[in-house]
């Protein structure tokens, strides 16, 4: 008796757990807007302009996801975040995803109560260094002072660097990116380190862009993506597949230019059965036929995302890299969606 109990106990805590964190796909369809936790300004992730018009990589990773549910990718409240406040905003509630530049690592998945939904940016760290310093390598940095930006994954991979390579360095912390990129301006520090995407916006907004050069090593793993609240797995899998499905659109060659013609014309089981023509894998989510075809009509295919906000023909000029498909040489795979 005594142990039913107890196992009653445990399932009844268990279940008014996932209770209170499941629902958030209801509660996005009935506020009929999506919040979504951004950078409060990284040239090619996430940026506002002077009308309170949000874009980047990020920003269209949440616009896609408002796509699939909302059949509108404009339905979207962009929350800004800094790197110390944008846990806890999800954890809250107050964002029902986190896009924002922010690294998958085995801590933050098991400790967090959070859970990467995926990778739209496989990116790495690396160091922009004063050119008057003269050095060509990170290796030459033993007795460096470094800026760094506090409550990220940059802290942890430095003090690893230059252990294992037997050098010294001090740090200089500050808590955000452009308290950062002064503090490097103004001299405080010999370089300045964080995810190599990044060194290139912060070095684009330096008074003099050419004074800094970005060393060639890259220093660690960095897959970012948008991440969730643990204990909402239908939520999590409609923001796990929307972003696969933009994957798979571009494996396919389904752009937004070209969708409403695939859509009628196609005989392309794999296009049919994305594009809601032929199976129903919006059902399945709780979405409908078209979630697909509304996001990818509205926000692209993944490459499509990529080349408009990050790539060769943008300020960043950032080449696909790893982030191309595998088919082509990148790292970019997405599961079967069927
Ligand atoms: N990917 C790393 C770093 C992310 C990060 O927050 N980087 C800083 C360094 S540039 C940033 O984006 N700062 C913008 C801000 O807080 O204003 C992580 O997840 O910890």
């Amino acid at each position: 008796m005594r142990k039913s109990i107890t196992i009653f106990g445990i399932v009844a805590a268990s279940m008014i757990a996932a209770t209170a964190q499941a629902g958030t796909l209801e509660d996005v369809k009935a506020r009929g807007v999506l919040s979504c936790g951004v950078n409060n300004g990284l040239p090619g992730f996430s940026q506002p302009d002077e009308k309170n018009n949000w874009t980047g990589l990020d920003v269209d990773t949440c616009r896609a996801v408002a796509a699939a549910v909302l059949g509108d990718a404009n339905k979207v409240s962009f929350k800004p975040l800094t790197a110390k406040e944008r846990f806890t905003a999800l954890q809250s509630g107050e964002v029902d995803i986190l896009s924002r530049n922010t690294t998958w690592t085995q801590t933050r998945d098991t400790s967090l109560g959070l859970k990467y939904a995926g990778v739209n940016y496989y990116d790495g760290q690396g160091f922009l260094a004063h050119k008057a310093l003269g050095v060509k390598s990170a290796k030459d940095l033993d007795g460096a002072s470094v800026c760094i930006q506090a409550g990220t994954t940059t802290e942890l991979n430095v003090a690893d660097y230059f252990r294992l390579h037997g050098m010294k360095y001090s740090s200089v912390v500050f808590d955000t990116a452009d308290q950062t990129r002064e503090g490097f301006e103004a001299g405080r520090c010999d370089t300045l380190t964080s995810d190599q995407s990044q060194l290139y916006a912060i070095r684009s907004k330096m008074a003099d862009p050419t004074s800094a050069v970005v060393l060639p090593e890259v220093i660690s793993k960095e897959p970012l993506g948008p991440v969730v609240r643990q204990g909402d797995d239908a939520w999590f899998n409609i923001v796990r597949w929307t972003l696969f499905m933009q994957i798979e659109a571009e494996e396919l060659g389904i752009t937004s230019a070209n969708v409403d013609d695939l859509k009628a014309n196609t005989t392309n089981p794999g296009i049919k059965r994305i594009l809601g023509t032929e199976d129903n894998a919006g059902e399945r989510m709780g979405l409908s036929a078209d979630w697909a075809y509304n996001a990818i009509k509205q926000v692209g295919n993944y490459g499509e995302m990529f080349d408009r906000n990050v790539g060769p023909a943008t300020p960043l000029a950032i080449a696909r890299g790893l982030n191309a498909l595998w088919s082509n040489g990148g790292i970019q795979y997405a599961p079967p969606l069927r």
